[in-house]
């Protein structure tokens, strides 16, 4: 627990303007936000402390792979210019101490209760309020309920046999334990090989005895040159922050990424290479993506971005084997979220590591000494699974949350979510999601897009207080125009060939729906900005009604 005093309620309900659901970065900045509307809050967090994802993600190596002067709050220029971060790549310790300063500083933390998980919120038609329950067993009653309960926050262990029959530890990266971890001299086992694999499979090859990875799918990752910042480069950028966090919020990605100019197949083969030289080198998640104008669009121009990074896995790589079974051949390249490394192919080079295809000898069984594949059996004495998240729904559908006319958000996105904005869902007045599915969320810098919809919820609540509305609800229409919006959009692209969480294809039974929007910042925030402006069209706002007169006033 932090050492703030929180606000514990006790088993009788309470009435708040709002309850805020997470205390990750959104829900911090919507702390701060409404707060300065003087609206009541209540604050619910399961994890122990604030930071979200940073408290949760501990495994060794974790760190953003934004670069930290763009992944950290704009909303106050006097934070901006007194923090300091020390690396290009935050770790994920400083990321955390950044959010509790933030924290700290803007006093956020006392309307938050921790170690609270929401497990059931309730749309009262009678009253125009949200009823939530805790699994403490608080019961609050909320005008608003603000969803920010982060995009990747829900951890996925693997459906695989035995799992509870292993003998050793076993560690999920999206839950690592707070006490250091001491895998020295161990063999360790992990499986899953994603941005947290690939970030903690070197670290944990330095330490213990010998490391199996266990892939199913190899996927593209690009060196990310992280270094400690330069203080000359610091005091510049923070010289020019507005200037700077102003075109961060105009561009595609929420960074500020050179706009290609060419097609990859129209340029001739050596001026293509030693643009994805540039590219590689440059060690930013989006260099490569934003080479060309077509990488992701047109299989062909991909199948280049694709082959450079091969090339350099057999480069680095010394036995062709393995660097053929690092390849990734099965999907386009970046419609699996791609990651930026430090040393992850040359950690393939040691004597103490394995990698084990997993496609094509699949793991049978979790056996109290190791894991069993359909070839053969590895002994272990730990087991680290970096197998991902139940992604943008999972932290939505984890509580029961019910709205008008007794409707089930879980059976409402049965075929798949589905919202106005990726900000609200018809049915469920007063709910306002963060980041959610339908929207920009991760496919963009996630701190800008935290910022964007923090703000537009704020500015929408100020206007119907300012304009005497109960409720503010999605039409049916405005919702169903907006997927089939979002999903047009996203079959432009090679984005939904890809087995990816972007498409819930890491958890069986998920339906096949691409999640984020993928229009790009300047687009979405024209359309969200005009839905505001033009007095929330697509919503139904519905007006608080005149308080019942007292009885002497009523006619005899
Ligand atoms: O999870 P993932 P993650 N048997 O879903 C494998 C963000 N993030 O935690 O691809 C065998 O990407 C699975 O295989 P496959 C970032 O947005 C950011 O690594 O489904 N393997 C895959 O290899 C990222 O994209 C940062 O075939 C199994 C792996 O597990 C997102 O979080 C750092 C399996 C899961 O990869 C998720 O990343 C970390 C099974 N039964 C995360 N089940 C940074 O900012 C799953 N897998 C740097």
């Amino acid at each position: 627990m932090q050492g703030w005093e929180n606000r514990v309620v006790t088993d009788s309900r309470i009435d708040v303007d709002a309850v805020v659901v997470g205390a990750g970065f959104a829900g911090l900045y919507a702390q701060y936000r409404l707060r300065q509307l003087g609206l009541t809050l209540q604050g619910y967090e399961a994890a122990g402390g604030v930071g979200g994802t940073w408290w949760w993600n501990r495994y060794p190596g974790a760190r953003c792979d934004v670069e930290s002067m763009d992944y950290c709050y704009s909303f106050s220029p006097e934070l901006e210019q007194e923090w300091t971060w020390s690396e290009r790549y935050a770790t994920q310790p400083e990321i955390l101490r950044y959010a509790n300063h933030v924290a700290e500083r803007f006093d956020l933390c006392r309307d938050i209760q921790f170690e609270t998980r929401v497990t059931a919120a309730t749309w009262d038609e009678s009253a125009q309020r949200w009823d939530i329950a805790t699994d403490r067993g608080d019961r609050v009653s909320a005008q608003f309920c603000i969803m920010a309960t982060g995009c990747l926050s829900a951890a996925k262990e693997p459906e695989i046999d035995g799992i509870d029959s292993f003998r050793g530890p076993t560690f999920h990266t999206g839950r690592w334990p707070h006490e250091p971890v001491d895998l020295g001299g161990l063999r360790v086992g992990v499986i899953g090989t994603g941005s947290s694999g690939i970030q903690s499979i070197p670290l944990i090859a330095r330490e213990a005895a010998h490391v199996t990875v266990f892939q199913r799918t190899p996927n593209f990752t690009m060196p990310a040159k992280n270094a400690p910042l330069d203080p000359e480069a610091v005091k510049e950028r923070k010289a020019r922050a507005a200037e700077i966090r102003q075109a961060m919020r105009e561009s595609r990605a929420g960074v500020i990424v050179p706009m290609p100019e060419h097609s990859a197949l129209a340029v001739d083969p050596e001026a293509r290479a030693a643009k994805y030289d540039t590219a590689w080198e440059c060690g930013t998640l989006y260099g490569m993506v934003a080479a060309f104008t077509d990488l992701l669009v047109d299989r062909d121009a991909n199948e280049t971005a694709a082959e450079y990074v091969r090339s350099r896995i057999r480069e680095i790589v010394n036995d062709p084997e393995i660097a053929e079974l690092l390849s990734p051949r099965g999907h386009p390249f970046g419609t699996k979220r791609p990651c930026l490394d430090s040393d992850y192919y040359a950690t393939y080079n040691r004597d103490d590591v394995s990698l084990v295809d997993v496609r094509a000898t699949p793991i049978v069984e979790i056996t109290a000494d190791g894991i069993r594949t359909t070839d053969d059996h590895y002994e272990l004495d730990a087991i680290v699974f970096a197998t991902g998240f139940d992604a943008m729904t999972g932290p939505l559908l984890g509580p029961a949350i019910t709205g008008v006319g007794g409707l089930r958000l879980r059976d409402k996105w049965s075929a798949g979510p589905r919202t106005y904005l990726g900000l609200a869902t018809a049915g469920f007045p007063n709910l306002f999601i963060i980041t959610g599915p339908g929207s920009p969320s991760v496919l963009v810098n996630m701190l800008v897009a935290i910022e964007q919809h923090v703000d537009w919820v704020a500015d929408c609540i100020a206007y119907l207080r300012e304009h005497d509305v109960a409720a503010i609800d999605a039409t049916a229409e405005a919702e169903d125009a907006w997927v089939e919006h979002v999903n047009q959009v996203a079959n432009l692209t090679l984005f939904p060939i890809a087995n990816s969480w972007y498409v819930g294809a890491n958890v069986p039974g998920k339906p096949r729906v691409f999640m984020p929007y993928i229009g790009g910042l300047p687009r979405y925030t024209d359309v969200i900005d005009g839905v505001a402006a033009d007095d929330y069209r697509g919503f139904e706002l519905v007006p608080t009604r005149a308080p019942a007169p007292e009885p002497s006033a009523l006619p005899r």
